[in-house]
């Protein structure tokens, strides 16, 4: 059997390390694209010189040619540009739209059949941008941003009740932004309901509310740390748990901006939601019961989204 093959485009910081996660853990063979020149061809070869060290068996290039990306059965797209001082959310959408259109007419002549991921933002309206300018079907084409929300979920719950991590499942639903939502009654630690162990422990609403908002806004935090850049560790590492669960059609349910038409009373946009990744791509989405409260903060979540997606329709007439 060949070796699977994945192309990454955009091969910035995401990007590279997307590259090195995937090598590390021999999920195939490894493009790297950019329009950058010269950036993916050095990054290729920095991380080829980890195989001998690490012990992997990989193939990674980089390329500014689409036609490179020949082939792959994964791709995951970091590509566009991030937002500077000064520039609104308009710019920033109008910029990432083409660089969507462009990538989107670059798989859809090389890789009609790759299970597309992508991380771009703002990443609900950029992954169905994507997916219109692609033509891929629905369930071959994703967003991360849920894996990662709910991974900072678990994160500051395993440190407010001083657990391991290991044993936390949190749930976030919703857009990737500042109105997603995190879903405290579905979230769990070693099965035991967020709520229940609070009272156990001692911690009271007004901590779990403050665990919500930093969540919310736990992107932001590291911008505002880094400064010059956006995280990239936990961005990349949780597009790969989706790649692997595509690559191993492995069934998992993971919290993703997926295809939603029908369920959540949705009609036709792509939002977080939990949704099966296997062999078919998106294989279901998995709608839940939520309180009343959870509806109306998802309904404000969506809402955010459909705006988004009347502002992509009006920057660009074919959408
Ligand atoms: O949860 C999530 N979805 C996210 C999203 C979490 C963190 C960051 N998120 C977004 O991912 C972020 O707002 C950005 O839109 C992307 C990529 O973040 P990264 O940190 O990797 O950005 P870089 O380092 O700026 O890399 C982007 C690369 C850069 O090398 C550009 O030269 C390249 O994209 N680029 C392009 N590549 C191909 N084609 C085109 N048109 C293009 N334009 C820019």
């Amino acid at each position: 059997m060949a070796r699977k093959k994945i192309a990454l485009i955009g091969s910035g910081m995401i990007g590279g390390t997307l590259a090195h996660l995937a090598a590390k853990k021999e999920l195939g063979d490894i493009v790297l694209f950019d329009i950058a020149e010269g950036m993916p061809q050095g990054k290729a070869l920095d991380l080829s010189q980890c195989g001998p060290v690490e012990g992997f068996d990989a193939n990674i290039t980089g390329t500014n040619d689409y036609a490179d990306i020949a082939g792959a059965d994964v791709i995951i797209v970091t590509a566009g540009v991030p937002r500077k001082p000064g520039m609104s959310r308009d710019d920033l959408l109008g910029i990432n739209l083409k660089v969507m259109k462009s990538v989107g007419e670059g798989i859809k002549a090389n890789a009609p059949d790759a299970f597309v991921i992508c991380i771009t933002n703002p990443l609900d309206a950029m992954v169905w941008a994507l997916r219109e300018f692609s033509g891929l079907p629905h369930n071959k084409v994703v967003g991360m941003a849920g894996v990662l929300d709910s991974a900072r979920f678990a994160t500051f719950l395993a440190w407010e009740f001083g657990v391991s991590v290991k044993d936390v499942n949190a749930f976030v639903l919703g857009g990737h932004g500042d109105t997603m939502v995190p879903v405290l009654s579905y979230s769990t630690i070693s099965g035991i309901p967020v709520g229940d162990l609070a009272k156990i422990k001692g911690v009271d609403a007004g901590r779990l509310d403050e665990i919500v908002k930093r969540t919310r806004s736990g992107g932001g935090e590291i911008v505002g740390l880094l400064k010059t850049g956006s995280a990239y560790y936990a961005p990349a590492t949780s597009a790969i748990a989706m790649a692997e669960a595509y690559l191993g059609d492995q069934k998992r349910i993971l919290p993703c901006a997926a295809y939603v038409d029908g369920k959540y009373g949705l009609d036709g946009l792509y939002v977080g939601v939990p949704a099966v990744i296997g062999a078919d791509g998106i294989e279901d989405v998995v709608e839940i019961k939520l309180s009343d409260e959870e509806k109306s903060n998802l309904k404000v979540s969506v809402d955010a989204v459909e705006e988004l997606l009347e502002a992509c329709k009006g920057l660009d007439g074919s959408l």
